[in-house]
């Protein structure tokens, strides 16, 4: 039986005064049936980390880079998120892939860097909204798996998080047929690949425009063990139903 996760990924949102947010959520859910996750902003690691040390919540990085250490300014090791608390990070976020150019070997290497660090990996896929018109999403998805999971996982190390481009901060989400679609054909990929045993193991995340008005029939779904959550992670407020439907 896979446990269900709820992770929140703050983006680019949230200073000192965001903690409050976390202690809130912390007391909200002090024994939760569900695993918690938030990731919010690498300057808000380790004061979040102390923040929900005495909870069952755990934090994770939005990001890590695939060396250890080096001449990388600006970029974060997956050991630093580590040492910074971390358990766990995104790779392969849509933002990171469009923004910073990632492609598929580069989110299977740091995939790769955060698993070697002993961090769960959450690795992002999804299609654009052209490639979804041009019927085009299966394939898509298809090959961003097999570029961006690196050989080494096990159903403890990683999550794959699917967030359809056009999905994301919009407000559109996709029917919950389109949903069950691209879940059961993840969850059949990660199988073929890695056996029944890892494939039915890891936890498949939806993640675009997650609410608490449309996160209980999200996870209706077949193959829905929770969800990846942006703008909905902010508040304490709109997360704990989230939470609570799962
Ligand atoms: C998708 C999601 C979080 P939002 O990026 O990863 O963001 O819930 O704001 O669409």
């Amino acid at each position: 039986m896979r446990r269900k996760l709820a992770a929140g990924n703050w983006k680019m949102n949230g200073e000192s005064t965001a903690l409050g947010e976390l202690e809130k959520l912390a007391t909200a859910h002090s024994a939760p049936g569900v695993d918690i996750l938030i990731c919010p902003p690498a300057t808000l690691l380790h004061r979040a980390a102390q923040t929900v040390s005495d909870s069952a919540i755990a934090i994770g990085g939005q990001d890590c880079h695939p060396a250890q250490s080096g001449a990388h300014t600006g970029d974060i090791s997956a050991d630093m998120l580590l040492d910074a608390g971390a358990t766990a990070v995104i790779v392969g976020h849509s933002e990171r892939r469009e923004n910073h150019d990632e492609g598929d070997e580069h989110v299977r290497a740091k995939a790769r860097a955060a698993i070697d660090a002993g961090l769960l990996a959450i690795i992002c896929v999804g299609e654009s909204l052209a490639e979804r018109e041009a019927a085009n999403t299966l394939d898509i998805i298809a090959g961003q798996l097999a570029g961006s999971i690196p050989d080494i996982v096990t159903g403890e190390n990683l999550v794959i998080a699917y967030e359809p481009i056009w999905a994301i901060g919009t407000g559109k989400v996709p029917t919950l047929e389109q949903i069950g679609e691209v879940h059961d054909f993840i969850r059949a990929r990660l199988e073929r690949r890695f056996g029944t045993g890892v494939g039915r193991s890891v936890r498949l995340l939806y993640g675009g425009s997650v609410k608490p008005g449309n996160a209980a029939d999200i996870f209706a779904v077949s193959n829905v063990d929770g969800a990846l959550v942006g703008g909905a992670s902010l508040k304490a407020g709109d997360f704990s139903p989230i939470i609570q439907a799962l």
